[in-house]
């Protein structure tokens, strides 16, 4: 099959363009680099066609989407704190460049669309877990542009029968989450702080939670997302089904690496969400999706990961 992967150069990205070229699909990546690098897709460069550009360009979007069967549409301007400093960008990006992504989609006749959607969403919702049936009431700029989106693909569902699927992420977390930006999500963030022992900085008083997911759980999805029957229009959460603080993270760490660094405790951050948890059933039900990693082995395999890149940069300086 042949798949375009907007950001496919990115985190999560990438590790699917893995998963994708391993099962012998044909792939082609748009990513503007932004904050995708090429170096995450370096070990399969020569068997993908990288088309660097950004999804804001719509004329850039239909030449990377010629001929592609499935769009998995992960190109996006990430971060809750980053759209309230800059909710226009991240609405030019998040939903400007989704339209896009959609009329090419409707134009070039793909046969569906799965597009990356968030559990920031959810927002104010007060019940947990988390069920794609309750109201979406977002409560940061972020939130709102994720969930135009899957309105978006919904609605062009309804119009132009191009089929679609949301897959509402809870906080994705593994290999190649990029640690060094302001905006890194906080697992890639205490990963290296345990590495370079400097403490961990928590927003808050540390107990608001997470239901972490492993990024190969996330990859699971997009491909079952991409296949599955009678499930255009549909909206399904993509997490673990568990639910983890801040506080527990460090001492989870703690325990992995053997070293007993303190939190330190900032103010709250703005816009965020207290406590986050997904019912997965629906993805269960519909896509046959099963996450197989679960929170504690995602989190060792992936402060090895960082210990390992670490290394290994290190050994390069010293050539
Ligand atoms: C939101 C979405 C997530 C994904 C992500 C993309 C929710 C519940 N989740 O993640 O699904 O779309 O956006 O960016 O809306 N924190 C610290 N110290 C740090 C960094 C963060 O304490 O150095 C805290 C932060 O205040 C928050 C938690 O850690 O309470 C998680 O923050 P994040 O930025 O990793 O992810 P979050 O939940 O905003």
């Amino acid at each position: 099959m042949r798949y375009l992967v907007t950001g496919g150069a990115g985190f999560i990205g990438s590790n699917t363009v893995d998963e994708l070229v391993r099962r012998g699909h044909s792939v082609v990546v748009l990513d503007d680099l932004s904050s995708g690098k090429e170096d995450n897709l370096a070990e399969i460069r020569n068997k993908i066609t990288f088309i660097k550009g950004s999804i804001t360009d719509i004329e850039v979007v239909r030449k990377a989407m010629h001929e592609a069967e499935y769009v998995l549409h992960l190109g996006a301007r990430t971060s809750v704190p980053r759209s309230l400093k800059d909710p226009i960008e991240t609405n030019r990006i998040n939903i400007d460049g989704t339209l896009n992504v959609l009329v090419a989609a409707k134009e070039l006749k793909v046969k569906r669309v799965v597009f990356a959607a968030s559990s920031s969403a959810y927002g104010e919702t007060p019940t947990l877990p988390k069920v794609e049936t309750m109201q979406p009431q977002p409560i940061s700029p972020y939130g709102v542009t994720k969930f135009v989106g899957e309105l978006y693909g919904q609605t062009f569902g309804r119009c132009y029968g191009l089929e679609n699927v949301a897959l509402r992420y809870f906080n994705i977390f593994g290999p190649r989450q990029d640690p060094s930006s302001p905006y890194s999500g906080v697992l890639a963030k205490f990963c290296t702080a345990f590495l370079e022992d400097s403490q961990p900085v928590v927003f808050g008083d540390g107990e608001q939670t997470r239901d972490f997911t492993y990024v190969e759980n996330a990859v699971q999805a997009n491909l079952l997302a991409c296949e599955a029957p009678n499930v255009s229009g549909k909206v399904f959460n993509v997490g673990v089904g568990g639910r983890v603080s801040l506080n527990e993270v460090v001492r989870e760490l703690g325990k992995i690496t053997g070293k007993a660094l303190e939190a330190k405790y900032d103010p709250p951050r703005e816009g965020d969400i207290r406590d986050s948890q997904a019912d997965i059933s629906q993805a269960r039900e519909f896509l046959g999706y099963e996450p197989q990693v679960r929170f504690e082995e995602g989190l060792a395999r992936t402060f090895e990961w960082y210990r390992e890149t670490q290394a290994k940069a290190a050994v390069k300086t010293e050539k």
